[in-house]
Order: structure tokens, then C-alpha cells, then sequence
């Protein structure tokens, strides 16, 4: 069976040698008349044969000679092209799409098209692929429309297709995005107009209404609530005596404390401190950038209500409110936290807001308009020590056995008994106290170095005490 071709080729497509006879089977499995009309060497339409619903008829051609179907009217529906031997050219619905070519449109520009059909009956079912996000395509009448936001510059490729359920036709379009709007943060909101560009914050919210947005705002509620907030971190003692350890069942227990102040004449609601408003920052000892927490606990959202226990008002006298953060919430991988010594730090965050306050104006009927506070208050930061009692018992284990090794004289009596010594006290979870016989062996085998053991021998002793130490973070 030849495949049909889009009759938009007509005028492309010509007779070109009249060297190789074949044929054509036409059957006009349509509802109506259909024309047979050759092209001829210079493109013409040719008149030879008129079929009527049901007929058909074999065709004498040659190789590389085009035939058009039209209607009665002469409305083109489809072009075959014969093959060397005999083939049937089924004339019935024909399912083409009319090319509709590249686009372009800039941001924030409507771009719209009516994809066209030729085939005409009303079982063509049309389709478009991938939609980018905004985009509509109404697949009864082939309406495509777009306006891309300030964020989806770029090249977008579109397949259009149409079926009768046995043909299909489709033109991948592209379409080209200028990029004509700078929106760098994607809030849909251009840079130029943008009151926080390089932040996302679609609702522009910018209490104080000084035209920095409330997220980028160092004081979003005005210079008079400036340092109204004081935090401070205190750390919970260990549940053992070995001190915080990398095992991540045991927990690491810090406590903010955030105390508001009244601003006079301007009382204002807080949001109470809880676990997920007061955020860990954990700097390792020496480092200045903060060490990434494994996952983010989340609460619920923060009820605004009238007497909301999320909230509190703050009038006339400070208030002081605390509520524990376990850092193994935070960092629960124990690779984030290995044995070494850390700066830990609470942030009081608060950006949550009155949803009935819009650009700093009250849109709720009832009461008046108490701002609540917004930004975020620092903690004093504190020092934590973790320590691996599981590695620095193997590495001292392996340390034991190499000395147990040397020669059996004064000297290995001496370090074994430091080592053992160590050994016992990290048994007894008491890993301060197994700091001084590492020292101490540190001290006699560099002592001893070039007298009773060999320099390679003591700065392999050295490297290996020096390890334990560093797990047990003895200094
Ligand atoms: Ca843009
Ligand atoms: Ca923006
Ligand atoms: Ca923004
Ligand atoms: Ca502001």
C-alpha cells in the first residue's frame, strides 16, 4: 500500500522522466467524489480520472511521476508517489498537518498559533508535546497559546501531531524565548522591580515599606525593633561519662534562649522559640564555614489565630522563652560529626507573618495591626567535643599488639604499662583521664628514639599514639 504524502508538497514536488513504466491501483475508499490529477514535468495539475465513493481503477505511470488527490472541488487531500511494481493507493481520510514553521516570541510576550489540518473529517485527533509550563494547546480547534515568564528563556521544542487512528503526521516546532527580562532569583518578578532580587519572594512583602523586601531587609520591621532579641546556647551535659561520642543514638542537647524586648510604644507579636525556629550552625574547630546539617526537621505551620500558642505578644516587659535542640535531628549521619571539636551556635529564624498582612497593611475586618517580629537573632556559640571511643579503642588495641611485639626488656614493660593504662580508662568510658598515659608514652618513646628503639620504630609508635589522641580528641 503506498503511504499518502501532504498535498502542501504540490509545487515541490514534479514529474521528472517518463523512463520506468509501473502502476497504480487507485480505490476511493472515501465518502465522496475524489479527482486523480498527475503533476506533470513542470508541476501542473493534469486531469485523468474521477472515482466515485467505492470505485477504482489501476493507473499505467511511471517511476518518479507524483499523483494528487483533490476533491471535486479541487481542494488537495494527498500525493502519492508509485514504487516499481503495482501498489494500491487507498484513498480515504487523510490525517496532515499544515507546516507551521519556527517561532519566536520574547518574555512576557503572548505567542499564538492555530495549528491547521488537511484531511477534513472530523476524526482527526490532535496532540501537542511537551507543553512547557503556562503553555495551553486546545487539542479540538489546534490552538496554541503562551506567555512565558521572565524565567523561560530558551529553545522549546514542541511536537505537533495529528491522527485519523491509522496516519499520523507530525512537525516538531521550535520555539525561541528571548530572554528580554532579567528575573535572576525566578520569583517572577523582574530584577528591575524586584524588591529582594536574588531571593525568591513572589509576594514582594515588605512590612516596613521601605522598598527593601522583608527576606533581604536587615530590619523588616522598622530600625525600632533592632536588637530587641537577645539568644544565647547553653549545652546539655552528655548522657555518659565519655562526653559526646560519634554514636548518633545519643543525643546532643542544646538549648536556646531568646529574649524579647519591648519596643515602647510599638508592641509587637513573637514567634515562640521551638525546635525548628532555632537552627543549629555547627563550625569545626579551626574552620570558619559551617558544617552542612544531614536533613531539616520541620514543625507545623505557625497558627497567626487569636490566641495562637505559637505566639506572643510583647508589650511593656521583656519575655524570655527557651526549647532544646538535639543535633543528632540535624546531624544524624555520625560522618557529619566525626571526633574533633566544634563551635555549635542556635539561630532564632523567624520570617513567618500574619497571612492577613499584606505589604504591611491589615486586610482581616477585626483588631488592630501588631507586626510580628521578623529576621534573625545570632546565638552565643558554644564548644562541644566529639569523640570516637569505638575507632580510638581499635586503634589503641593495634598499638598494644605492636608493642607487646618488641623485645621483652624494661623499656616495652614501660610503654605496655602506659598503653594498658590508657586501654583500661577508655573501657571506663573515662577518655580525659586516657589522655595522660597517651601523652606519656608519646613523651618515652621519643625519649627512647635512637637508644633502646630504632628512630623508625618511634615515629611509627608516635603516628599511632598520635591518632588515638586525635579520636579520643585528647587535645
Ligand atoms: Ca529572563
Ligand atoms: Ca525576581
Ligand atoms: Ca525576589
Ligand atoms: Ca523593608
Amino acid at each position: 500500500m503506498l503511504t499518502p504524502l501532504s498535498p502542501t508538497l504540490e509545487g515541490a514536488l514534479i514529474s521528472i522522466v517518463g523512463e520506468t513504466p509501473t502502476s497504480v491501483r487507485f480505490v476511493n475508499q472515501s465518502s465522496a467524489v475524489r479527482i486523480i490529477v498527475w503533476l506533470d514535468y513542470t508541476g501542473q495539475r493534469v486531469f485523468y480520472n474521477s472515482l466515485q465513493p467505492g470505485q477504482s481503477y489501476v493507473q499505467e505511470t511511471f517511476l518518479t511521476h507524483p499523483w494528487l488527490i483533490t476533491t471535486a472541488q479541487g481542494q488537495g487531500l494527498a500525493i502519492y508517489l508509485p514504487i516499481a511494481e503495482l501498489a494500491t493507493a487507498v484513498l480515504s481520510t487523510n490525517a496532515f498537518l499544515v507546516f507551521v514553521g519556527p517561532k519566536s516570541i520574547a518574555e512576557s510576550q503572548n505567542l499564538a498559533f492555530t495549528v491547521q489540518t488537511i484531511g477534513g473529517a472530523e476524526s482527526l485527533t490532535l496532540a501537542a508535546y511537551p507543553l512547557p509550563d503556562g503553555a495551553t494547546f486546545n487539542a479540538q480547534t489546534g490552538q496554541f497559546s503562551w506567555t512565558p515568564t521572565g524565567y523561560q528563556a530558551g529553545l522549546y521544542r514542541i511536537n505537533f501531531t495529528v491522527t485519523n487512528g491509522e496516519q499520523t503526521d507530525f512537525e516538531e516546532v521550535p520555539i525561541t524565548v528571548l530572554d528580554t527580562i532579567v528575573d535572576t532569583d525566578g520569583d517572577g518578578v523582574p530584577d528591575d522591580i524586584d524588591n529582594c532580587p536574588f531571593v525568591s519572594n513572589p509576594d514582594q512583602s515588605d512590612l516596613d515599606g521601605n522598598g527593601i523586601g522583608d527576606v533581604c531587609d536587615p530590619a523588616p520591621l522598622g530600625p525600632q525593633f533592632v536588637d530587641k532579641t537577645t539568644t544565647t546556647s547553653t549545652v546539655s551535659r552528655p548522657v555518659t561519662r565519655a562526653g559526646f561520642t560519634t554514636n548518633p543514638t545519643e543525643p546532643i542537647v542544646v538549648t536556646g534562649t531568646v529574649t524579647f524586648d519591648p519596643v515602647p510604644g510599638h508592641p509587637y507579636y513573637a514567634v515562640i522559640p521551638t525546635p525548628y525556629n532555632l537552627i543549629p550552625r555547627v563550625t569545626a574547630q579551626g574552620g570558619t564555614s559551617f558544617i552542612d546539617a544531614d536533613r531539616v526537621p520541620e514543625g507545623l505551620p505557625i497558627s497567626f489565630a487569636d490566641g495562637s500558642p505559637d505566639l506572643a505578644l510583647i508589650t511593656t516587659t521583656s519575655r524570655t522563652f527557651s526549647a532544646q535542640v538535639n543535633l543528632r535531628d540535624w546531624y544524624a549521619n555520625p560522618a557529619s560529626l566525626p571526633a574533633g571539636q566544634y563551635a555549635v551556635a542556635l539561630e532564632y529564624v523567624n520570617f513567618a507573618r500574619d497571612p492577613d498582612v499584606v505589604k504591611g497593611v491589615r486586610t482581616a475586618a477585626s483588631g488592630c495591626f501588631e507586626p510580628t517580629w521578623m529576621g534573625i537573632a545570632p546565638a552565643a556559640s558554644t564548644t562541644i567535643a566529639v569523640r570516637d571511643t569505638v575507632a580510638g579503642g581499635d586503634r589503641l588495641g593495634r598499638l598494644i599488639v605492636d608493642v607487646q611485639a618488641l623485645p621483652s626488656d624494661a623499656i616495652q614493660n614501660a610503654l605496655l604499662a602506659k598503653v594498658e593504662a590508657a586501654r583500661d580508662l577508655v573501657a571506663k568510658r573515662n577518655l580525659t583521664g586516657a589522655c595522660g598515659p597517651i601523652d606519656a608514652f608519646i613523651a618515652q618513646v621519643q625519649a627512647q628514639s635512637g637508644k633502646n628503639l630504632t628512630p623508625a620504630q618511634a615515629s611509627g609508635f608516635v603516628t599511632q599514639a598520635n591518632e588515638v589522641g586525635a579520636l579520643l580528641v585528647c587535645r
